[in-house]
């Protein structure tokens, strides 16, 4: 096994250089504001301050669904926080999240604006609202819940695991990308074995937890959408149930909407920098 130079953790840990790797200009080890910035707002009741990342995605998807359905209060605006860029730690940006993280929305269609932060949150707060994608029935509410928590506490050892191991730290080390790798595959087969019982997450039925799960368990296995040669590494084509629940979502007209709002790389005819009205995909081609 190769080995990363030796280093011996002082006693007390002092932020005195950059970590390192691709995100080391935005980390660091305080929260708060950084800058003094407003926020935009724009004409609809929700505004939405993200990026098309897996996290951003989710909620984009969801609104995009409910718009499809026909609840015309999802109407949103999506604004651009280009995080690399530090906009995250803007004043106004850490008034509607603390956590200095996309995705935040701000709902304003009551008398006085809800904040909602976290992906999860954001979630059952637009489900829960639009009596959409979130059964009543308490034991398939339930079902749906634990997949979407099950996320929230599993995609941190994709991302923030295997993924900065694997494509963004400055060194490859073998002991860590050994361990997310082993945790990673662990993870798609606890999916793959809930979806050889049924067509969805949570049951016969599309919901949130779908809509959280996919941006990063379906892009994996689709290949080529997170973290280079990842799917060939993982050997994602053994987890045949995950696929054919990652094509069918992939092939959803809403989740091919939702997934090119606020998106900065790619081609692009592929990126619908923010989202103002249904108008703003007509740009894209082929028309979606
Ligand atoms: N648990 C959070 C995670 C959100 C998150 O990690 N967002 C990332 C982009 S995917 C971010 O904004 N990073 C900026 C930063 O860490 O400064 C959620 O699900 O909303």
């Amino acid at each position: 096994m190769s080995e990363p130079a030796a280093y011996t953790p002082p006693n007390v840990w002092v932020w005195n250089k950059p970590s390192g790797g691709q995100f080391a200009n935005i980390n660091r080890p305080i929260a708060g504001p950084t800058h003094d910035k407003e926020l935009p707002v724009g004409k609809h009741p929700l505004q939405l301050y993200s990026l098309a990342t897996p996290n951003g995605q989710k909620v984009t998807i969801l609104l995009e669904e409910l718009l499809a359905l026909g609840h015309g209060g999802a109407e949103y605006d999506a604004w651009l926080i280009k995080i690399h860029e530090g906009e995250q730690f803007g004043s106004g940006f850490v008034k509607v999240n603390p956590n200095s993280k996309i995705p935040a929305l701000l709902d304003r269609s009551g008398p006085k604006p809800i904040r909602v932060f976290e992906s999860g949150a954001i979630l059952m707060y637009l489900a829960e609202k639009f009596g959409a994608f979130l059964p009543k029935d308490p034991g398939q509410r339930a079902e749906v819940l634990s997949w979407l928590f099950w996320q929230m506490g599993s995609a941190p050892y994709l991302g923030g695991g295997f993924g900065h191991f694997y494509a963004y730290a400055p060194i490859k080390i073998e002991y860590a990308i050994d361990r997310f790798t082993m945790e990673t595959k662990r993870q798609l087969d606890v999916l793959d074995r809930r979806l050889a019982e049924s067509a969805y997450l949570g049951g016969a039925d599309y919901t949130i937890a779908d809509i959280a799960v996919w941006p990063w368990y379906g892009a994996l296995v689709l290949g080529g959408r997170l973290y280079g040669n990842s799917a060939e590494f993982l050997q994602v084509h053994d987890y045949k149930n995950v696929l054919r629940w990652a094509k069918a979502i992939d092939a959803r007209p809403a989740v091919k909407r939702g997934i090119i709002v606020n998106k900065m790389s790619g081609e692009a005819s592929t990126q619908v920098l923010e989202r103002h009205d249904a108008s703003d995909f007509d740009q894209i081609a082929p028309k979606i």
